[in-house]
């Protein structure tokens, strides 16, 4: 069912398959536009048919079903909703980029894995210590249906764990199987930008000018940012937490740092495995806490010096992991702008941030 928002947002779904790669676009063609690589004319030609914005890393933005996105996530995003098979036990982990989503899957993989690989005596093989969040929790966009792939997911161990940036009322139909669960994270918008604004000038290539802050400010203020605007993002899901409660569960960045045990608390009891009092007593909840911290994570080899995501350093995903870092980049008349834009899409939603 669409959430009230989403239902004024134009749906420009093409009618016809664009999963597989047919004639992909001649090297000529895609000059300059290293991000359309790979993609075929049929596909290049919907692009065309929809609105587009600069985007902050790749040439455009283009306004697929209401969000603006990349051409490959799209493509992406397109071979999801085709082919992808829910089941009752899933777990979605939704974010928009840069609000927490690999802390989110650092902890939800330790939760849904404690009895296997124990975060108390945390011997050697734990995964975290060797690998990424990301490459433990797979994004359906970046990962598994990636280039227009459709990858067999149904041997995977239960609970499967997934995770995606897309918008609620586009990932809806493929999650409403009955014990499907949703995890959205939300982080403040202020915080939200200024993260993003230094990862993309992190992970662009040397090629590129950098973006600038203002430049990027605006278009945020404007609803142009991967998978935004954010209001709506943030929206879909906080209006379908509040009408199903069981399926999808809110949390906040902010709280999380404030409280982690409370929150993991939370979480463990939503995906159906509740600590036990002897869990509690054995610190097994602060253990996971301990070993999903951002100073944690940071120190780790593995984030230190590999690639995760779409080849990018994962050093970059671990930054500050602050609350209110933006005090220190945003001008009076830049908070005064997002504060007015912030007020006029949540005001009376419910949803507030401190
Ligand atoms: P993604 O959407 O590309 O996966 P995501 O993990 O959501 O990125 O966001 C990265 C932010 O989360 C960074 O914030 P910052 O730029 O303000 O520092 C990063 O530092 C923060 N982060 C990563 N891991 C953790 C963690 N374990 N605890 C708290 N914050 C974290």
């Amino acid at each position: 069912m669409a959430t009230s928002s989403m239902k004024s947002i134009p749906m420009a779904i093409p009618s016809f398959s664009m999963c597989h790669k047919l004639e992909l676009l001649k090297e000529g063609k895609s000059k300059g536009q290293e991000d359309h690589e790979g993609l075929s004319y049929e596909f290049q030609e919907m692009l065309d048919s929809l609105p587009k914005e600069r985007g902050w890393r790749t040439r455009y933005l283009y306004l697929f079903q209401g969000f603006w996105c990349q051409a490959k996530e799209i493509q992406a995003i397109m071979c999801f909703q085709k082919h992808f098979q829910s089941l009752p036990n899933d777990v979605v982990l939704a974010t928009i980029p840069k609000s927490g989503t690999t802390w989110l899957k650092a902890l939800t993989f330790t939760i849904l894995n404690r009895h296997r690989f124990d975060p108390v005596s945390l011997s050697s093989d734990h995964p975290l210590l060797t690998s990424n969040p990301h490459d433990l929790v797979p994004f359906f966009e970046y990962k598994l249906y990636a280039n227009g792939d459709v990858p067999k997911l149904s041997s995977l161990a239960s609970p499967r764990t997934f995770a995606t940036h897309i918008p609620f009322g586009s990932l809806m139909d493929s999650i409403e199987k009955p014990g499907v669960k949703v995890v959205y994270l939300c982080r403040n918008p202020f915080d939200t930008f200024i993260s993003s604004w230094h990862y993309i000038n992190n992970i662009k290539s040397e090629s590129v000018s950098p973006v600038l802050l203002d430049e990027a400010f605006d278009l945020y203020c404007r609803g142009v940012i991967g998978f935004g605007p954010f209001w709506e993002h943030m929206l879909g899901y906080w209006r379908e937490s509040l009408k199903r409660p069981e399926k999808v569960l809110f949390l906040k960045y902010e709280d999380l740092k404030e409280d982690t045990e409370t929150n993991l608390k939370k979480l463990a009891s939503f995906l159906g495995l509740p600590f036990t009092e002897e869990e509690e007593r054995k610190g097994v909840v602060k253990a996971i806490a301990d070993l999903c911290s951002f100073e944690n994570l940071k120190k780790l080899e593995v984030n230190k010096s590999n690639k995760s995501i779409k080849n990018f350093e994962n050093r970059f995903l671990f930054r500050k992991g602050e609350v209110s870092d933006w005090v220190n980049y945003l001008s009076p008349s830049h908070v005064e702008r997002l504060s007015a834009l912030v007020d006029d899409k949540l005001g009376g939603s419910g949803l507030t941030f401190r």
